[in-house]
């Protein structure tokens, strides 16, 4: 934990529709990015917004302010951007915005759509390639559209367990970090509480230690 009491995180990576940008607004508590359904990709910059949460919890009789950084990122595959040039925006964003390195990426995924051999690959490549052989050990996915699991009638724990062997590898490698997220209902704020609160058990766990982007 840095002196000032404030952590800062996080970085969205992951597919074009898959709800990154939306992600990142009930991160926020504040719709701040574009977040729409759309027959091409919406977002084609990587954007920061900050946002400082004061008084976000106590410890040891202090309160504890969060400082908080979401970098939303365009997606991979892009309609109107090749994968170089993705990549390209999200290296020199990581490389402006967090000089300290990150505590937290979070992988985008979808719950409701199958998920293939070759894409689940295709995503460890993806990462690897921008964050570097630790990405492990910073990475959580977080599955949207997880309230389809009621429609399968799965649980989160079935879900994992059906799921074929390249996610299993890909969650294995993340520590088993994993979060899954409901179609937004209730306030910005309340879904804000319970997302911060599973990434922050996940910044503790790592004593609060940055990656630093390759
Ligand atoms: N039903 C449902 N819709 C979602 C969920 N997450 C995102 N969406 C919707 O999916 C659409 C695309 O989201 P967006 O954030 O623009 O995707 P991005 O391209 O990954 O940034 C938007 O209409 C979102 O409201 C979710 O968990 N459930
Ligand atoms: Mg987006």
């Amino acid at each position: 934990m840095e002196d000032n009491n404030e952590v800062t995180i996080n970085l969205l990576l992951g597919k074009t529709q898959y709800g990154k940008s939306s992600l990142g607004n009930s991160l926020l508590g504040s719709y701040e990015f574009e977040s729409r359904i759309f027959p091409q990709s919406v977002t084609e910059e990587c954007r920061l917004r900050r946002m400082p949460i004061p008084d976000f919890a106590r410890r040891m009789g202090r309160e504890l302010g969060l400082r908080l950084q979401v970098l939303d990122t365009p997606g991979i595959p892009h309609s109107r951007l090749n994968q170089d040039e993705v990549k390209k925006r999200v290296r020199k964003a990581l490389s402006e915005h967090f000089p300290e390195g990150l505590h937290m990426a979070l992988l985008v995924l979808r719950a409701d759509i199958p998920h293939c051999e070759e894409d689940n690959q295709h995503t460890v490549k993806l990462t690897e390639d921008l964050l570097g052989p630790d990405w492990k050990y910073f990475t959580a996915v977080v599955f949207t559209h997880a309230e389809r699991l009621e429609d399968m009638r799965l649980t989160e724990e079935k879900f994992i367990s059906s799921a074929p062997k390249s996610l299993c590898t890909l969650l294995e490698n993340a520590h088993g970090r994993c979060i899954f997220r409901d179609q937004p209902h209730g306030t910005l704020h309340e879904e804000r509480a319970v997302l911060l609160y599973q990434i922050l058990h996940f910044i503790r766990q790592n004593s609060y230690q940055t990656l630093k982007a390759v």
